[in-house]
Order: structure tokens, then sequence, then C-alpha cells
């Protein structure tokens, strides 16, 4: 797939979404991570609906990835995307995730399910550019 004109420097643009994505090559903590798509014009990928999440997981290959989801509260009570702030409407945890109230940033696990992990870890990530 090739990205779009509309889609910035090494983003792609994913069917099925309003949004290009872009999945680093490179791992940072989740706060790195978050900058670092910032300084893009995008933030942390934000799972709308599972229709987008399963579009947009579909256009990569399968690795552990940071998204744009963490608990502000602690205690599995704060789960809420960037940009949006949002409760997310649907997620995909793992079995027995989120597991630790120590771990406050959610990440994609290579299977596709979530993970919540601690926010210092180093992991690639998946930013994302709204279209509209
Ligand atoms: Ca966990």
């Amino acid at each position: 797939m090739t990205g779009s004109a509309e889609c910035p420097a090494n983003f792609t643009y994913v069917p099925g979404t309003h949004s290009c994505y872009f999945l680093s090559d490179f791992q940072a903590d989740w706060t790195e991570s978050r900058a670092w798509c910032l300084r893009a014009g995008a933030d942390l990928a934000v799972f709308e609906s599972n229709n987008e999440y399963v579009a947009a997981k579909g256009a990569f290959d399968p690795i552990d990835a940071w998204i744009g989801l963490r608990d502000i509260i602690g205690n599995n009570n704060g789960w809420k995307w960037v940009r949006t702030e949002n409760t997310p409407l649907f997620t995909a945890w793992k079995r027995r995730e989120p597991s630790s109230t120590r771990e406050r940033c959610a990440m994609i696990l290579s299977r596709g399910t979530w993970n919540d992990a601690r926010c210092k870890f180093q992991y690639n990530f998946l930013c994302e550019y709204q279209l509209y």
C-alpha cells in the first residue's frame, strides 16, 4: 500500500478508516512515542470503533506497539484515549488484562489484543493522523 498525498510523510492511508497511520520501526517509551507522533502533526492511535481497529491493525505486520490509550487515574479506573479524552467505546484487552495498577499505558500485542504495560517500557508505536 502506498501513502496518500493527504498523509504526512511516511504515514499510510488505511481504507476503512478516516486516517493515516505510522508504525515506528524504532522503540520508545509511551511519552516519547506520543511526543514523536505529535511532532509529526499526529497523535498515538485512537480507535473509535472496532471496525477502525480491525482495519488499522490489518494494514501492518503484527508487532507489539504503543497506542493512544492510558489510565489517567490508576487502578484501571481512568482509561482514556488521547486526542478525544474519551473512555473507550470498545476494547480488545487480552484475557486478564488490564492487569496491574502500575501498568497505565496500553499497547497492541502482536496477536492483536491489548495489554497494559509500564509506560516507561520501550516499544514500537502506532501514530494516527486523522484526515477528517
Ligand atoms: Ca498488563
